[in-house]
């Protein structure tokens, strides 16, 4: 497997974010893809290819002119080492109060999306599976906002950017905790891009807009959204049971590329998300992934304990290859 990794992300350090009133600390460390590349490093001997910079033409493939522009600015109008978060929602193009914006932020961000469209590359040149180990995440960014600490939907780009040299049909599986609400809305009336989710329950946990299983598309797209929610406190048992009635979909469509939004945010043990997931649980998802036919692109998402995405992704990889 090829992996795609980007240490320029160490440079984006988000130091706070707003919850229930309080400033805390941003769970967006980047210790959290640290850890991810030693438990590699040490458990396969991965070695670590370093992306080549993608022109930012390629975020228009997803987001708005207007996004765009907008969030270069306003990276640009920051003094360094302060943060800005929106003052006036809707005039400031981001959703919440989680994802502070830097004089870094735009160029992290394209980063990340640099990764991602290397490793379709890769794809496109003939490997079968290759991973984007990058920061920051994506899938609630959307075409025209930033939020939960991602700035550009890195999985969404990827897709377009797939379509954009074969025309072919693109599947998302995004296992993160959280609904991909952003990923969800580029594609909701598209028929060529599949979108299937399993997250914590919409009523209960972030992003709170978005998530329910009576989201199927709208016009062209409807019939190829699928959305899978989950209680808290959800254990490995149920988590395959639902994941297997993801996949299913999945082979249904038939994609000629599988997009992965690899969230671990799902382990019992991660300070943010709220599932029950144990280190032995990443292995059959892994294990369930690799009977699939597809080429895969793995996108990092979520994942906020460093030690419990160590073991995480050592025994998701073991599954999966
Ligand atoms: C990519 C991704 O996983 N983004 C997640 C963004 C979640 N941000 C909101 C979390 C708010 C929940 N409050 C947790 C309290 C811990 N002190
Ligand atoms: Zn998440």
């Amino acid at each position: 497997m090829k992996i795609f990794y980007d240490r320029r992300h160490l440079l984006h350090i988000p130091k706070k974010e707003m919850d229930n009133g309080k400033w805390v600390e941003n769970a967006d460390k980047p210790d959290r893809i640290e850890a991810i590349r030693e438990s590699l490093e040490r458990h396969f001997g991965f070695s670590f290819n370093e992306p080549r910079d993608y022109y930012s033409s390629y975020l228009y493939l997803v987001h708005d002119h207007d996004y765009v522009h907008w969030l270069k600015k306003r990276s640009e109008g920051v003094e360094p080492g302060e943060e800005y978060f929106p003052e006036v929602f809707g005039y400031d193009k981001v959703f919440d109060t989680g994802t502070p914006i830097t004089r870094n932020s735009f160029f992290a961000a394209l980063n990340a999306v640099s990764a991602s469209l290397n490793a379709v590359d890769e794809i496109l040149t003939g490997e079968t599976i290759v991973y984007a180990l990058c920061r920051p995440p994506g899938h609630h960014a959307s075409s025209s906002q930033a939020g939960g600490y991602c700035y550009f939907n890195n999985a969404a780009i990827a897709a377009r950017y797939f379509q954009k040299y074969t025309h072919g049909y693109v599947a998302i599986l995004d296992l993160d905790f959280h609904h991909g609400n952003g990923t969800q809305e580029i594609f909701y009336a598209d028929s060529t891009v599949l979108y299937v989710s399993l997250h914590g329950d919409p009523e209960k946990f972030y992003p709170w807009i978005s998530g329910y299983d009576w989201e199927i598309g709208e016009e062209d797209g409807v019939g190829y959204n699928f959305n899978f929610p989950l209680p808290g406190e959800t254990t490995g048992t149920d988590y395959l049971r639902t994941l297997e009635k993801a996949l299913a979909e999945i082979e249904n469509f038939d994609p000629d590329l599988l997009i992965v939004s690899l969230g671990f945010d799902t382990h019992k043990e991660d300070p943010v998300g709220h599932f029950s997931l144990e280190d032995k649980d990443y292995y059959l998802i892994g294990k369930a992934l690799k009977d699939l036919d597809f080429s895969i692109v793995l996108i990092q998402e979520g994942g906020y304990n460093p030690d419990a995405n160590m073991r995480a992704s050592r025994n998701f990889f073991a599954g999966l290859l």
